[in-house]
């Protein structure tokens, strides 16, 4: 006999801002409020340091390297492509998930060194589309009072603001949504939260897009 099954598909959510936004922060929390639901839901995290590529991305983060501008870019979008299977694999079985960063952060990040930003887009069209990107807003002043930036690259306020100007030339309002992450902790969540839940309803028996295309 056959059977008509409805599989419901995972929804795939991005969390991006600069630095010191509270993306990793927002995304714990999203991943204990959406379980207790009783939904599947993991974590991913962009750059993911744990694969072979990830590894040579950490060296150079940390400053261990130097690698030339376009090589690291091209890196960065493998550790995504990388990963590309997991996260059909994973959306495919009814999972959700939530990532903390993505090709967005690869354009913004590059292209703040003066890179095209064509040409910085171009290495990542194709992947999964996200369901919705949220990003979270942090005003520069408070984004200085949050402490000191790490010794990492790029974690300087100067490159940090260069690195804002282009997300919000990436904003697309068709699937972003920009919540202003000054307010507390407790309050971004609920706003996170609600927008995660819309997502996954609306987009259960919708097919994966693809990004940029
Ligand atoms: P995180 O582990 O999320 O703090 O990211 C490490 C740093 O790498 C952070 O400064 C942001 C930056 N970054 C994340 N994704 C990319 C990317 O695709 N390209 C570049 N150039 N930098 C990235
Ligand atoms: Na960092
Ligand atoms: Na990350």
């Amino acid at each position: 006999s056959r059977k008509m099954v409805m599989t419901r598909r995972g929804a795939l959510i991005v969390l991006e801002g600069c630095d010191k936004a509270g993306k990793s922060t927002q995304a714990k929390m999203m991943l204990d409020s959406v379980t207790k639901t009783g939904k599947g839901i993991r974590l991913m995290n962009f750059p993911d340091r744990t694969t072979t590529i990830g590894g040579i991305i950490d060296q150079y983060l940390r400053k261990q390297i130097e690698l030339k501008d376009e090589a690291v870019h091209l890196l960065f979008s493998a550790n995504r492509w990388e990963l590309v299977p997991e996260i059909k694999a994973t959306l495919a079985r009814g999972e959700s998930i939530v990532v903390d960063r993505y090709a967005y952060s690869g354009i913004a990040f590059s292209g703040a060194k003066g890179m095209d930003l064509e040409w910085c887009r171009a290495p990542d069209v194709g992947l999964p589309k996200p369901d919705a990107v949220i990003y979270l807003n942090l005003d520069k002043k408070i984004a200085s009072q949050r402490g000191d930036y790490g010794q990492e690259r790029y974690e300087n306020i100067e490159f940090q603001e260069k690195v804002k100007d282009i997300f919000w030339k990436l904003k697309d309002d068709s699937y972003w949504h920009v919540i202003e992450a000054s307010r507390p902790i407790e309050v971004v969540h609920q706003d996170c939260y609600k927008i995660v839940l819309e997502t996954i309803q609306r987009k259960e028996h919708q097919p994966i897009e693809l990004l940029w295309k």
